[in-house]
């Protein structure tokens, strides 16, 4: 007798998304398309994840980036990866990386070039050495058509995180999972190592509306606001029914935990990064995104990330996210 996983029909996600875009007769296929660039990368980038050791690709490289952080091998070659796999596709105009100081133009976004594919190859690559899960998160967004040529390709990609068409993010963890948003709910993908392809495993996941965990990197606790300390020392006591504490250090796979259990993640202001260390446009927009189309909240503990006005490529942004009451909860604390 075959059993139900034997019987169930395997979806990949190019189907999943052409599927999905069958509602509207007007879609043109485009987004099917980038997804299916980025499955591609992100399944090379695998690859190199669970070779490091014997590929030559662990260590720094001794270089800083843009952001002023080591690079890692595996950091130039994620970089690589996705832009080689999503260059060549005719409708993406500009690629934006965490890891580049300026976008790379691929297309006249005021042509053919429509799209703006922006990401963190390899986000928690300070993880990548001890073998803890790390990831790979993207943003999409459209050219805007009100811009002439002469503009460059960086106005185009300075849009609010409410702009986005598509996001999403691949953890390389014990396995690999891919979890991407259109703007109608969120879906979630595990790749099969025997064929090689994302298969679908849950459609519209819903992120817990609670959850008695909360993920931050207490190190920093004396340098945070005091509405944020205030919270911390609450859910230590009896009153708050008891909390756990998870901190991977890989936004990436702490998103993803929080996503499927519930609880908050926070990056808040500290002494050393006043105005956070995340990055807005590669790290807060698309997993801001993907947890309110699952339900949850995002705020950089004053407005909703979503509708921040970027002023830079790279620039940063405290972070609060996760089940909706829980985010709540802690801004009761910030008031
Ligand atoms: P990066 O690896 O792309 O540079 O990302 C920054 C990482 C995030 O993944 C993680 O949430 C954070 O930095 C951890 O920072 P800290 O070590 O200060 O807790
Ligand atoms: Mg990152």
């Amino acid at each position: 007798m075959p059993n139900e996983s034997m019987t169930k029909p395997i979806v990949t996600i190019v189907q999943h998304i052409r599927e999905k875009q069958r509602a509207f007769p007007t879609a043109t296929g485009d987004l099917s398309w980038i997804l299916s660039g980025i499955a591609l990368a992100t399944r090379i980038i695998q690859s190199y994840v669970r070779r490091a050791g014997i590929a030559d690709v662990l260590g720094e490289v001794g270089t800083t980036n843009v952001q002023g952080e080591l690079v890692q091998k595996l950091d130039i070659v994620a970089n690589e990866t996705i832009l080689r796999c999503l260059g060549y596709r005719d409708i993406v105009g500009i690629m934006v990386s965490e890891e580049d100081d300026e976008p790379t133009i691929v297309k006249s976004p005021t042509g053919q070039g429509k799209y703006i594919v922006l990401f963190d190859p390899l986000d928690g690559s300070s993880n990548i050495d001890v073998n803890v899960s790390i990831g790979t998160i993207f943003s999409v967004l459209r050219c805007r058509d009100d811009l002439p040529e002469s503009e460059g390709a960086t106005p185009h990609c300075l849009q609010p995180g409410v702009k986005q068409v598509a996001a999403g993010y691949v953890v390389y963890g014990s396995s690999t999972v891919l979890a991407y948003t259109t703007g109608n709910g969120v879906h979630m993908f595990t790749l099969d190592p025997s064929f090689g392809a994302f298969v679908l495993h849950t459609e519209n996941i819903r992120m817990p509306d609670q959850g008695k965990m909360y993920s931050v990197n207490e190190a920093y606790l004396d340098s945070f606001p005091s509405g944020v300390q205030d919270y911390l020392a609450w859910a230590k006591t009896p009153e708050s029914g008891g909390y756990g504490l998870r901190y991977i250090g890989s936004l990436v796979s702490d998103f993803h935990r929080t996503l499927l259990k519930g609880g908050v993640f926070m990056y808040p202001p500290t002494a050393k990064n006043p105005d956070g260390k995340l990055r807005l446009l590669y790290e807060a927009n698309p997993l801001s995104f993907i947890a309110e189309q699952a339900g949850g909240a995002a705020t950089d503990f004053k407005q909703r990330v979503l509708e921040r006005q970027p002023d830079s490529l790279h620039a940063r942004t405290p972070l609060l996210m996760g089940s909706k009451s829980e985010v709540e909860r802690v801004m009761g604390f910030m008031n």
